[in-house]
């Protein structure tokens, strides 16, 4: 890939970015990340799939609840909103091609500011599409996903798809309609819909039911109108438990299959799991990646990592070696990805304010996926791991095990075979012995 500036370099002091293997000290050098590194019949550029979130990398200026920006861009210089979307497009791709990224994916408002009004919005929208068409052909980045941000603006307070007001629901669809219209354009390969406000703060004002009922009318009617226009892609629902709203619809993702297996969506329709999603809703990653991926739903995940000691969304780079071979574990094991790849939805912290920390997050976090991945295909190619996980459940292999699974089984045989067999043999779970496993190939 190579790098693709506008008339002025943003980020002059890097290059850029090469593999250097394992002994570089270079912080500027991808250690494992070699994108040409072929593990179980692939690349590593072709199992990742990373993508760079626009919103994090090129629109978070660093503000929290108690203070200001402190990421003071110079691609948000210009006044005119087209103008400065197109200088933050051009640093956008300059990023992206200098660190090798083969995605990138968007929220409508974060490729260019809206207003109020629908038909000028999507004005602005095409425009910054066209030129990112322009950007796409000289780079050869493609276009993950896309997705309209139904959450910011203040007539999403209570929601757009579960808004009580209908009023509000239809500038929702507008919205949606002009992001999958700019998704085809750019030969976008998903479309996501994270449930931005879509669910409650409290019930006493709240129809819970018809709420979740206008959500899967609105995704049907969505997913209607983008097959209608030709999109072969996938659709993700990312769930999410909390935050903003105190009540989440899509959950987790047992309950988001739930809800699309109930209203008949489940064909069109894949998980988008985000690491520390799944920790806010009380489970581990990997245990959201294992219900995906058990579904035939893994779609894609959105790559970061929260903070153990903090209830709400840090979105931190990921750097835990140990959880990240073991969702690389089931990844691997679930035949990759469905349709989606490796997003980062994760941002430098506030006070990292120099350039060059856009790329060491990046940097780092790639890197240690890679790492991840390596370990994840040593392990199940050379250890017990997969053996001692089968043998756990032998005796359902055959005999009267099997033909339980087969249904074969009444409840009174079942009875009979506990007489005739007397008490089960203690039989240990071994987990140390895992856990010291997954360890040994680190
Ligand atoms: C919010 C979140 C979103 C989605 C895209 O927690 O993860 O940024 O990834 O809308
Ligand atoms: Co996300």
């Amino acid at each position: 890939m190579s790098v693709v500036t506008g008339d002025k370099e943003f980020f002059k002091s890097t290059g850029q970015i090469k593999y250097e293997g394992p002994e570089s000290d270079n912080p500027l050098a991808f250690r494992w990340y070699d994108e040409n590194k072929v593990i179980a019949g692939k690349t590593l550029k072709d199992h990742l799939r990373f993508a760079c979130a626009y919103w994090h990398s090129f629109c978070n200026v660093g503000t929290d609840p108690f203070g200001e920006g402190t990421h003071l861009y110079p691609w948000n210089e210009r006044s005119d909103a087209v103008e400065r979307a197109k200088d933050k497009m051009d640093a956008a791709f300059e990023f992206i091609t200098k660190i090798g990224l083969p995605f990138y994916c968007f929220h409508d408002l974060d490729v260019v500011d809206y207003t109020n009004d629908v038909v000028d919005n999507e004005k602005r929208l095409q425009a910054l599409t066209e030129y990112a068409r322009q950007k796409q052909q000289a780079s050869g980045v493609k276009l993950l996903w896309a997705t309209a941000n139904l959450f910011s603006n203040r007539r999403y307070m209570n929601g757009a798809a579960t808004n009580p007001d209908f009023h509000v629901l239809t500038h929702g669809a507008a919205q949606v309609k002009a992001a999958i219209d700019a998704t085809i354009a750019l030969d976008g390969e998903n479309y996501v819909f994270w449930g931005g406000r879509e669910g409650y703060m409290s019930l006493l004002n709240t129809n819970m039911k018809r709420e979740q009922e206008h959500l899967a009318m609105f995704l049907h009617k969505a997913k209607d109108y983008a097959r209608s226009q030709g999109f072969k892609g996938t659709f993700f629902i990312e769930p999410k438990p909390c935050e903003p709203t105190k009540h989440q619809y899509d959950y987790d993702a047992a309950t988001v299959i739930g809800f699309l297996q109930r209203h008949d969506l489940l064909s069109d329709f894949k998980l988008n799991v985000e690491v520390n999603h799944a920790t806010l809703a009380g489970h581990t990653f990997t245990h959201d990646l294992q219900v995906a991926a058990d579904a035939g739903m893994l779609g894609s995940i959105d790559a970061n990592r929260g903070d153990y000691q903090n209830g709400w969304d840090t979105d931190q780079f990921p750097n835990n070696i140990s959880e990240l071979v073991e969702a690389m574990l089931i990844i691997l094991d679930a035949g990759g990805f469905g349709g989606g790849g490796i997003n980062f939805d994760a941002k430098r912290r506030r006070n990292s304010t120099d350039d060059e920390d856009l790329f060491y997050a990046h940097i780092g976090g790639m890197d240690i996926f890679a790492r991840a991945l390596i370990i994840a295909d040593n392990i199940l190619q050379k250890s017990d791991y997969k053996k001692f996980r089968q043998e756990r459940y032998a005796s359902y292999d055959n005999n009267k095990g099997k033909e339980f699974e087969e249904g074969k089984l009444s409840l009174e045989e079942l009875r009979q075979y506990a007489i005739d067999h007397g008490e089960p043999q203690v039989r240990s779970g071994r987990q140390e012995y895992m856990e010291n496993l997954i360890n040994r190939y680190i």
